[in-house]
């Protein structure tokens, strides 16, 4: 290597800003427009923080768990959103846009099994670190035209999303910037946040007619939201909260209308996974395509709200629990829950759930769910003699030399997932039956690469903290 590489390296690498920084900034700057565009947002924000900080303020236990695990200081600032792409350039160009800013694709959820005609992934940080200073995440989901049975409307979609760019193009130059040389300075990336941004903006005129609106909704009212406009608008942003039960009763006190159910898990002692619930999307006016001064106005729902709460990450062991358990629950009721038999699988739901044990001790020694390993200061005293390895995990933590925390699920549910678009979308649509399954391998050539398989990262995860304990016993 020459000298001067290392010389220019080092100047370029001073001038870059983090992924982190462009993260932070864009989910900032996304946050600011939605709440300015919906303003119930805005309000279930602070209903959320308020929550937020009785929770910590009366729970010693939850705050050293959160501080302990770094989450604490990614708290306020931590939601996810959700967008709907309509052809295979858009996801590979948006996996390149979020690589930008540090986010990276997570999982494979199919939602055609549940009616819904997308298939989706997660881009969000994959470090820790990384995850704690930015925790933004955003749910992405790609249409699957080859899901939709008449062939001249299949057809039509596809001229209508040829014909549509929805990077800007100095979005894109930027991209391509970055890409080559590994980063961007501050102005690039503020200037790039600014043009990204764009693409999820919402757009008050359609691409289409009404005609080709109705027809669009007509087989299937995400088809329609995919379609008819410009852009994937960002359709929701979650905030996390710590008690969910209790924000869901306070949206009613404030006159936000809630879901009838919350998707995911029960309420627990230790909560798992995730449970989410989310408020109607709003009746939107939208003006439709036609020759000068015969534009026809209509509406359109696609924008709503939605919390969250996260709980501990299952293993492949605790995930067909929950799965069974969950399915168990559906089955009874005769599928998706509703409003006329709410209550009745909120009881099912709890009543089943009572073989998931509710111990965070339960959870870590039946190899349930995931944790994070600390040593304690008892290591002082442990004889040096003798190499500890990972089969001597269990018995240090009974012994009092390492202890746990559990470790957050950072991803999505697809159940939950339908659920939520279900219920934004109206419920004729939820009931539809897609033959067709996953297709995984399409999805990953239409990105550009192959997901990361969640399963693997929490396990890495889990061990990562357990070679560092190790690391400290054995020095
Ligand atoms: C995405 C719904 C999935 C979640 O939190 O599970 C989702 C959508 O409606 O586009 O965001
Ligand atoms: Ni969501």
């Amino acid at each position: 290597m020459s000298s001067i590489n290392t010389v220019q390296s080092l100047n370029t690498e001073k001038t870059f800003v983090s992924p982190e920084y462009i993260r932070n900034r864009f989910s900032k700057t996304m946050s600011d427009m939605y709440k300015n565009e919906v303003p119930l947002y805005g309000e279930l924000l602070d209903l959320v923080q308020e929550i937020n900080n009785n929770v910590i303020s009366e729970s010693k236990e939850i705050k050293e768990q959160l501080e302990r695990t770094g989450e604490i200081t990614r708290l306020n600032m931590e939601r996810h959103g959700a967008i709907r792409l309509g052809k295979p350039y858009e996801l590979f160009t948006m996996r390149r846009l979020f690589k930008v800013m540090g986010m990276f694709p997570l999982g494979y959820y199919d939602l055609a099994s549940a009616g819904v005609p997308v298939h989706s992934t997660a881009f969000r940080a994959i470090e820790n670190t990384a995850l704690n200073q930015a925790p933004f995440r955003i749910f992405t989901s790609l249409l699957r035209l080859d899901l939709i049975d008449d062939d001249k409307l299949r057809t039509n979609i596809e001229t209508i999303l040829e014909n549509r760019q929805i990077f800007t193009i100095k979005a894109l130059e930027l991209i391509d910037k970055s890409e080559k040389e590994n980063g961007l300075n501050k102005e690039d990336a503020d200037t790039f946040v600014k043009e990204a941004l764009e693409t999820f903006r919402w757009h008050e005129t359609a691409t289409v007619d009404h005609e080709m609106y109705e027809a669009l909704v007509g087989q299937h009212r995400l088809i329609a939201d995919v379609v008819a406009f410009k852009g994937p608008h960002i359709n929701h942003l979650t905030p996390r909260t710590l008690d969910i039960d209790k924000v869901q009763s306070s949206m009613e006190a404030r006159n936000i209308t809630p879901k009838d159910i919350i998707e995911g898990p029960p309420t627990r002692k230790c909560p798992i996974l995730l449970r989410q619930t989310s408020f109607k999307a709003l009746t939107e006016k939208v003006t439709f395509k036609g020759k000068t001064g015969t534009e026809k106005t209509g509406e359109h729902k696609a924008r709503f709200g939605e919390i969250e709460q996260r709980g501990v990450a299952l293993t492949k062991k605790g995930q067909d629990l929950y799965n069974e358990l969950l399915d168990k629950t559906r089955k009874t009721i005769g599928g998706s829950p509703n409003a006329e038999n709410a209550l009745k699988y909120n009881q099912l739901l709890k009543e089943n759930f009572k073989k998931f044990p509710d111990t965070y001790q339960e959870l870590q020694s039946e190899e349930l769910a995931y944790f994070h390993y600390f040593t304690t200061d008892k290591i002082k005293n442990l004889s040096k003699d003798k190499t500890h390895t990972k089969s001597d995990v269990n018995q240090l933590l009974k012994d009092g030399y390492l202890t746990t925390e559990p470790m957050v699920y950072e991803d999505f549910l697809p159940v939950s997932a339908a659920g939520i678009f279900a219920s934004n979308l109206g419920t004729d649509d939820a009931e539809r039956e897609y033959e067709e399954t996953s297709n995984q391998l399409l999805f990953e050539k239409h990105l550009g690469e192959s997901v990361f398989k969640l399963t693997t990262w929490y396990e890495n995860t889990q061990n990562k903290t357990i070679e560092k304990c190790l690391a400290q016993i054995n020095a």
